[in-house]
């Protein structure tokens, strides 16, 4: 299928998704979502080693200034449920990936582009970026999940502060918060995201799916996450997976999971 609105290329193993409207700061519009949503949800199995995604903005001046205000203009009551229901289901799809998301932000990531950065796994930032939950400034409050993963990252009374003021937050500021995990050089932006994503493509693979699992069971239901990881580490011990991880530890090997 053809994407318009994104360029996808692979950098290794890893997979490189560019939102490509530079013209609107790549404001993500019905056909961002669509594509996105075939990728994670079906175009990813083309790949027969598939270590990790990088989303990214085309551009110099956004990751995302959001979603698509001219689109947002012309809703009915009807489609923006619509519209809300698919965004929820897309980012639920990239917060749930079975392999790494990390996004490579640079620039203004506001409103949806801010939520789409915050659905993904891990975050790494340029010392120009400027995220931001700016739709209460039009009459609108956070729609694609920024009430809620806002707070899971960065506390309450940040997180009212910063939604209620729409103050952007700065690249010190959100790794300071823990909103990223790092700032590098926008040289480096999508090299170190790559690099990032080739370091846990050496663990087990089955492993950081469920650890991903975990986690997010962890941060959607707390007790629940304790559950999960009892179940799934058991169920780990038994794999293949595990035996060749702990067999090479033993023989002073590295591990062989992809062969
Ligand atoms: N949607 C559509 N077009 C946009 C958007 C956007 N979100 N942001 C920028 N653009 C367009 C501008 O209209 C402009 O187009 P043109 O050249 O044709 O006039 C072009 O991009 C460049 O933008 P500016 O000229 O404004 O650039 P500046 O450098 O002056 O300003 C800003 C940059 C500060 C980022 C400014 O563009 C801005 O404030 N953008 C809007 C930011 C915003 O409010 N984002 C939140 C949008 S709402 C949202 O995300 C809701 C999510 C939940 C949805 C639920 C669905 C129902």
């Amino acid at each position: 299928m053809l994407n318009n609105n994104l360029k996808i290329e692979e950098i290794g193993y890893a997979v490189h998704i560019e939102i490509n409207r530079p013209k609107a700061l790549n404001a993500l519009n019905k056909a961002v979502f669509e594509e996105l949503e075939r990728f994670f949800q079906t175009d990813y199995n083309k790949y027969s080693r598939l270590d990790g995604v990088v989303p990214s903005g085309a551009g110099e001046k956004a990751f995302a200034a959001g979603a698509d205000i001219a689109e947002l203009a012309t809703l009915d009551k009807k489609s923006a449920v619509e519209l809300v229901a698919r965004g929820h289901r897309v980012f639920g799809l990239i917060e749930n990936f079975h392999r790494p998301v990390v996004a490579a932000v640079d620039g203004f990531a506001l409103g949806g582009g801010c939520e789409l950065a915050m659905a993904c796994h891990l975050r790494l930032a340029t010392p120009s970026v400027r995220f931001g939950l700016p739709e209460l400034g039009l009459g609108l409050i956070p729609g694609y999940g920024g009430t809620q993963r806002l707070v899971r990252y960065i506390g309450r009374t940040k997180a009212m502060e910063y939604i209620l003021t729409s103050a952007f937050i700065d690249a010190s500021t959100a790794e300071r918060l823990g909103l990223v995990n790092k700032v590098v050089e926008r040289e480096n932006l999508i090299k170190s995201a790559t690099d990032m994503i080739s370091v846990i493509g050496a663990k087990g693979p089955k492993a950081v799916t469920y650890a991903i699992r975990c986690l997010n069971a962890h941060v959607h239901h707390e007790r629940g996450g304790f559950e999960k990881e009892k179940e799934l580490f058991a169920e780990l011990t038994q794999s293949g997976e595990a035996r060749e991880g702990l067999s090479a530890f033993l023989e002073k090997r590295k591990p062989e999971f992809w062969k």
